[in-house]
């Protein structure tokens, strides 16, 4: 397996992490916190349609450019690729957001899509840990499982380091509760890495 880490400067940046099960490359640009002098780019490509519309909502809403193209072994079944995009996209998150310095760390979101609603609240605490409850009822949507929707989202707050709790509260289509978790999670990043205008470091212990 090889990692590679590169282009932390200003807020971005590319991963490239290649195994015998996935070969994925992701440029991520976290939104200008200025203005939004540059455009936002989203290119993603997973092989898995339904994935790839999750992703999509994701940084379409925490206003990120992302690009992100893996080729997997979808031969065998969604789950390496699921989950592997979600690790390369947290170590993308991490990485373009560099010291934890001059933000607000937590960020909390909702979001509905008609009838569902759900509530993300992260903390960027450089510890990656996850409680996720989406209730997801059906055995998959298009071509993703749905045991790996809150799997993906496990695996990119470990990866990124960040603290997330997401729980759909309610809605009965499957499809809707997920996007609308994806969307609430990308309201509780854009909050969370919003800047104060500080140079701080928001921790009683003085480091992230
Ligand atoms: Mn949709």
């Amino acid at each position: 397996m090889a990692d590679t880490l590169k282009n932390s400067t200003d807020r971005q940046a590319t991963v490239k992490r290649k195994t015998n099960e996935t070969d994925i490359s992701v440029e991520l640009r976290l939104g200008d916190l200025r203005s939004a002098t540059s455009e936002q780019r989203i290119d993603i490509n997973t092989g898995i349609g339904f994935l790839d519309h999750m992703y999509h909502a994701l940084a379409k809403h925490a206003r990120w450019s992302l690009v992100l193209h893996c080729v997997g072994d979808l031969h065998i079944d969604d789950h390496h690729t699921s989950e592997d995009t979600a690790i390369a996209l947290g170590m993308a998150f991490k990485q373009a957001l560099g010291e934890v310095r001059g933000i607000r760390r937590f960020g909390t979101g909702y979001a509905p899509l008609d009838e569902a609603l759900s509530r993300a609240v992260v903390d960027i605490s450089g510890r990656g840990y996850a409680c996720i409850d989406l209730g997801l009822k059906r055995e998959r949507i298009g071509a993703l499982s749905c045991e790996m929707i809150p799997h993906v989202l496990e695996s990119f707050a470990t990866s990124a380091g960040i603290t997330l709790h997401v729980d759909c509260l309610k809605g009965h289509n499957d499809h809707h509760r997920a996007e609308s978790a994806f969307k609430a999670l990308a309201v509780a990043i854009r909050e969370a890495i919003e800047s104060t205008g500080s140079n701080d470091v928001p921790s009683t212990k003085g480091v992230l």
